[in-house]
């Protein structure tokens, strides 16, 4: 059986069932908010995230392991990989289509259509190239795939023309993707910023080791002195970990070497890396689903809070300290610098801009991950332990006595209490 796409099928990964709704993208040029959360300069940076999410899906599934950003101008970029390339075959329910045609102009409303083991779908994510379509005034598709190079041009959403084949490609395979974002939707002052795609790119490159991402910036683009690059490889073989001892590196630590682990449950994967911050430094936690950033947390920030308050609380039990039990996540993660990525068969997100995760089994699985291995790490350096075990008691005891000084200022009227500010 032909696949989708109309090229020989490998596995039933994908049939016509799994596209759900197919609708056209005026939905899309007629409330861009709906779909990119704005039109500001955010918004026109979810454009490219989008972009680049579709090749990471291809690099993390194991198909590609270079992406090329090119910001060749203020208002056009150029994302390539050397993945397996979209599918250009005839598509079985519109054959005077190309299955690239289709990805491009057509929403797809729920469906999963690439049977690619961490694909980022979920509405926005992964599937979000028709929606950057519908919103460029200028896009080219070229692929390279089964030795032929292929390329098709739209504008705001409307193919300018067929999939045409436009030479041989030997040595290539992969998909590229130039698009200039409209000056209809985005105002004629719209302009991408480097420094934000040039930390895009390399916290993604951060988040998945298996991946080399080039990047390359028009150097008019860039000021004289200026902390961006105009040309940078991204490679980090060394992950999360390599991350946090960078973000960390002017910062006092509690503790010399980073909790970091990499692994895999059940096919999915678990990544984290975590150090404790001195006294009186802000502590952070950045999470990622499929490589896509979930700045509103999520289900796999709450089993990881909950690995940890757990493992501190059980070394505490198993010191014999009665205080332990005490101790609540924000007691033990005060202070705490964070990286937490994990990759899900098939995550759901939720919000707007669909920045938080709430796959409900996340948070099972992530704490089951990190637990054991959370528990071990601390039976490995007892003194190391003991010191957090410690720390994170005394800020429950502060916790404590901040709430029994308010509950005394509140009975003796006085409205002039302590805050009672979250800590870290
Ligand atoms: C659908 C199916 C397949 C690959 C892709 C989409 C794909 C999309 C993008 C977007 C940017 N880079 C990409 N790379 C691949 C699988 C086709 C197959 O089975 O060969």
């Amino acid at each position: 059986m032909a696949d989708l796409f109309g090229n020989a099928a490998k596995t039933d990964d994908y049939d016509a069932s799994n596209i759900e709704v197919l609708e056209g993208l005026e939905p899309v040029r007629h409330r861009p908010g709906m779909y990119i959360g704005g039109t500001d300069d955010r918004a026109l940076h979810h454009l490219a995230a989008e972009i680049l999410d579709n090749s990471m899906d291809e690099a993390v599934a194991g198909h590609a392991n270079r992406i090329d950003i090119h910001l060749e101008s203020a208002d056009r970029l150029t994302i390539r990989d050397n993945g397996r390339g979209m599918p250009t075959g005839k598509h079985p329910k519109f054959p005077d289509q190309s299955a690239v045609e289709v990805i491009m102009t057509t929403l797809h409303a729920g469906g999963k259509f690439s049977g690619k083991a961490y694909a980022t779908s979920g509405g926005l994510h992964g599937v979000g190239a028709s929606v950057v379509n519908a919103l460029s005034s200028d896009l080219m598709v070229e692929i390279a795939r089964d030795k032929i190079l292929f390329q098709q041009r739209f504008s705001r959403g409307k193919p300018l023309g067929p999939l045409v084949e436009i030479g041989a490609a030997p040595n290539r395979r992969g998909t590229s993707v130039s698009f200039t974002p409209d000056t209809e939707i985005f105002g004629a002052g719209a302009k991408f910023r480097p420094a934000t795609l040039y930390r895009m790119a390399r916290s993604k490159a951060y988040l998945f080791a298996g991946v080399e991402i080039r990047w390359r910036c028009d150097p008019a683009l860039l000021g004289n002195n200026d902390p961006i690059p105009a040309e940078a490889s991204l490679h980090y073989p060394g992950g999360l970990a390599d991350y946090l001892t960078n973000a960390t590196t002017d910062k006092a630590l509690m503790i010399s070497t980073p909790f970091a682990e990499m692994v895999e449950l059940d096919g999915q994967k678990f990544e984290w890396a975590i150090t404790w911050l001195g006294p009186g430094e802000d502590g952070f936690f950045h999470s990622y689903c499929n490589t896509v950033p979930t700045p509103s947390g999520g289900t796999h920030e709450t089993g990881f809070r909950q690995a940890i308050v757990r493992g501190i609380r059980s070394f505490g039990d198993l010191v014999g300290n009665k205080k332990a039990a005490d101790i609540t996540a924000d007691d033990a993660l005060a202070g705490g610098a964070i990286m937490l990525s994990v990759f899900l068969r098939d995550p759901q997100f939720q919000g707007q801009t669909k920045d938080r995760l709430v796959s409900t089994d996340a948070t099972r699985q992530t704490e089951q991950a990190v637990r054991d291995r959370f528990d071990q790490w601390l039976s490995a350096d007892a003194g190391r332990a003991t010191f957090l075990l410690d720390a994170a008691i005394e800020r429950a005891d502060d916790r404590k006595r901040r709430k029994k000084e308010k509950e005394v200022a509140r009975k003796s009227g006085n409205k002039t209490s302590a805050p009672s500010g979250q800590i870290g």
